[in-house]
Formats: C-alpha cells, structure tokens, sequence
C-alpha cells in the first residue's frame, strides 16, 4: 500500500522538480562568504529536503505542519507524513505497523557481534556496528548488482528502510538489556505499536513510559537536511552505498557531543546541579553555578542551536508531558529552573546565538524519572527517532535521482589569492 501511494506520488514529484530546474536552475538562492567556508557552511543553501523545514522562528515544520500542531501524532504515522507528505488514515497506519511487525527479526550474527564487543563499548558503537553488520542482507545491494535501473532503486531503499526500522527497536532494546546487565532479551509483542513494543522490549512496562516513548520517537523524527546526521548518511547514500551503511554513517554523526550526544550530557549536568546542592537550588544559586561553569570555558548542555533562534517546539513538547506526569521530583524541577535562568545568562555572556533550550534540554530527566538512568544510552532513542526520517529522505533523494554529493573545497591560499 505504502509504495503504491508512493509511486503515484513520485510521479507527480519528479515532473515537478524536472520543471523547477529547467525553469529555475540558473536561479541563485545563497551565496558563500568566506567566513561561512571555514564556519561549517552555516546558513548556506545548498541542498534540498522535502521531509521537513526548520525555520529559526518557529521550529521543525513536518511537511508543511509546524511540530507544535502535530506533536500527538504516532511514530508510525510521522513516517507516513515525512514519506508521503499527508497524513494518514486509519488503514495506511495498520498497513505499516503490519509492515512493522512481519519484519520483527534480527538475524543470529548481529547478536554474536554484540556479544564479542568490549563490555564497555558505547551503545551508541554498538548500534551502529549493529546496523552496519546488516548490509549483508540489504536487497539494495542485490537489487543494485542485478542491474536494476537506477529510476527504481528507490524502492528497494525503501524495503531495506522498512526492515532496518522494524529491527533497530529490537537490536536497540536488546543493546540495554546486553550492556547494563538487565538479564535476558524481551521478545518483541506483536499486539503492541512499534513505540510501546520498544518500551516492552526494554523492559520497562509502566503504561506512561509508553506515552513518553510514543512522544520520544515521535519528536525526534527529522531535523531537515543538513544536521550532521541527515547530511552524513544523504552523502554516503548518495554514492548508492546501501541503507545499512548509510543510516550507521548518519548516526555516527548523532554520537558526536555537539549533536545527538548532547543528551546525555545534558542530563549529566542536571545531575551535577543535584549532586552539588543536594537539593532544588533556589535561582540565584543556580545561575552562580551556570556562570561558573561558562566562565571555566564550558557549555550548557541543552542550550542554544545552530538554526533555532527560539525555544525549541520539542523541548515545549516535552515539558508539557512532564507537567502532565511527572510529580514531585527534584531532577525536574531543576530542569524547570534552568529553563527560566539559562536563557538570561547565555545573552548577558552575549556569545550563544540562541540562548533558548534545544530538544535535549528536557528528555533526559523524563526518562530518569521512569527508571532510564544510564544516560549514555540515550542518544540510541534518538537514533532509532532519526532513523525514520532519514530513511525518508534517502528514498526521496533515489526517487528524484539526486545524484552523488561532491560540493567543491579551496584551500586558504585560493582564497588569499582570488578575494
Ligand atoms: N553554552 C555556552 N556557550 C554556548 C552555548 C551554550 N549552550 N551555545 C553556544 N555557545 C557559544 C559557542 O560555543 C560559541 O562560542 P565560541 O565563539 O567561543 O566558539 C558561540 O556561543 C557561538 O555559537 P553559536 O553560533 O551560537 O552556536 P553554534 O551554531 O556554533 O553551535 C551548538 C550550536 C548546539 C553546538 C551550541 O549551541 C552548543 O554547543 N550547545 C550546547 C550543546 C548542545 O546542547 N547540543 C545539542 C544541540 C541540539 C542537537 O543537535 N541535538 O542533536
């Protein structure tokens, strides 16, 4: 059903695309200062992502549904949205979460890897090392080898897509379970939707924690195209690498500090904030200890963003569950006045950008609270979130041809020379 409905839609697409660049392909829509060249590229346009738009002001926008408006909505139907760009019914949710559920296998050499890896190996290593052991069985690669015309390998992107998603939730909650001593593998449940089935997984069975992987999964679906993990794994698929390889080249980025990693120091230092008062600090307390640490050369976790120049819609999307669940408990209650004394002490500093909380500002102390305490895990939720929309993404870019990503680079002596 899904592929069907894509199909027809990816028709209409390419023509629209193949019109856009023959009636605006000599258009410029960014130019390059030297500044952004060695600065990470920041703000320059040069790529396009249909999935999702991140605008400073106002957040991530879901094809075309600002976050805010749509942060209830299921795992599975963020999927159907970021792919197809509508959202779905009833029948085209039941359709991928049976797609889902007939896929529930990791194959025997994925655990064996696992199990020969050092014992204090990230889970974050371990997942991807995981996804990348799959490429074996990806039927892109078959599919590529028996010469399948370029204009459908979107498809078999999309089959290798649908097997990876329904087993990174396995693979991840058996990566806990494996990693912190929690005992034997939970099988998978198949009267259960892919968000609580990863909760049951865990082992972790109390019906919010449900709620909040449903919300989790859901708000850390897609970021655009040029976050460190989306652009990553576009290039690498962009070399008809097969999705295995390309999704494990994203998520390496994710495990960068500055990116998905951030999670698990920002609750590191709510923690910290605890472990040195012993209690909720009073504000004024709290913004000594904030200066501090900036004035030791160090960053607050969970603030700023090199887009947003607001309050992030996921991070608002996350306080509003914890003040719906969460009673009485000092590690979010310090998250709460941090969100009221960071922001005035990132613009007295004056360096940050955007002073206000990113995504990663409130997840660690709702999943602390239910009993997900070791905090070097929680980049492995993200990435099983993100997944979802890269994968989206990467189909899109085969179905509309776009071919291998190779920006040009100058060394500063061409710049000396030739500005
Ligand atoms: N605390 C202290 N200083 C900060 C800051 C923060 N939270 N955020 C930015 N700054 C500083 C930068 O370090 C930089 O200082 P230097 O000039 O001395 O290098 C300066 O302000 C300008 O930075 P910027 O342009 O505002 O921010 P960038 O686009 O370069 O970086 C980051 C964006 C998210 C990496 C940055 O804000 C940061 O390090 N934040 C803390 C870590 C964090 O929360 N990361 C999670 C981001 C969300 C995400 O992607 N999750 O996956």
């Amino acid at each position: 059903m899904l592929q069907k409905i894509l199909s027809e839609k990816i028709n209409i697409w390419q023509k629209e695309i193949h019109s856009v660049i023959k009636n605006k392909g000599q258009k410029v829509i960014s130019e390059v200062t030297v500044s952004q060249a060695y600065g990470g590229m920041r703000g320059v346009k040069g790529l396009t992502c249909e999935t999702s738009a991140v605008s400073a002001d106002r957040g991530l926008i879901i094809r075309g549904y600002p976050l805010t408006d749509i942060s209830h909505i299921s795992p599975e139907e963020v999927f159907y949205l970021l792919l197809t760009g509508e959202l779905p019914d009833s029948d085209a949710v039941n359709d991928i979460q049976n797609q889902f559920k007939n896929n529930q296998k990791v194959p025997e050499y994925v655990w064996k890897i696992l199990e020969s890896m050092p014992k204090n190996s990230h889970p974050m290593t371990m997942l991807t090392t995981a996804i990348q052991s799959m490429q074996v069985d990806s039927i892109f690669v078959k599919k590529y080898n028996d010469g399948t015309p370029k204009t459908d390998l979107w498809k078999w992107t999309l089959d290798d897509g649908i097997t990876l998603l329904s087993a990174i939730p396995i693979i991840a909650a058996g990566i806990y379970r494996m990693r912190y001593n929690k005992g034997d593998r939970i099988e998978p449940d198949k009267t259960l939707d892919w968000a609580g089935n990863f909760a049951h997984m865990l082992g972790i069975q109390d019906e919010d924690f449900k709620k909040l992987m449903r919300l989790y999964l859901m708000l850390h679906c897609d970021h655009e195209g040029g976050n460190v993990s989306a652009f990553s794994s576009l290039t690498v698929a962009s070399a008809l690498s097969s999705p295995f390889l390309s999704v494990a080249a994203g998520l390496n980025g994710l495990a960068g500090p500055l990116h998905g990693l951030a999670n698990q120091e920002c609750l590191k230092f709510v923690l910290d904030v605890k472990d040195h008062f012993k209690t909720v600090p009073s504000d004024e307390d709290l913004k000594d200890f904030c200066w501090d640490r900036l004035n030791n050369g160090r960053v607050i976790p969970g603030y700023g963003h090199a887009v947003l120049r607001c309050p992030d819609p996921r991070f608002s999307a996350f306080m509003d569950f914890g003040e719906n669940y969460i009673r009485n408990d000092d590690i979010f209650s310090i998250v709460q006045s941090l969100f009221k004394v960071v922001p005035p002490v990132l613009l007295e500093q004056g360096k940050a950008k955007n002073p206000w909380p990113n995504v990663d500002a409130a997840s660690g102390s709702l999943l602390y609270y239910y009993g997900l305490k070791e905090f070097n895990y929680y980049t492995v939720l993200f990435s099983i979130s993100r997944s979802m929309g890269i994968i989206a993404q990467m189909v899109i870019n085969r179905a509309m041809g776009i071919p291998i990503t190779r920006p040009k680079s100058v060394t500063t002596e061409w710049i000396k020379n030739n500005t």
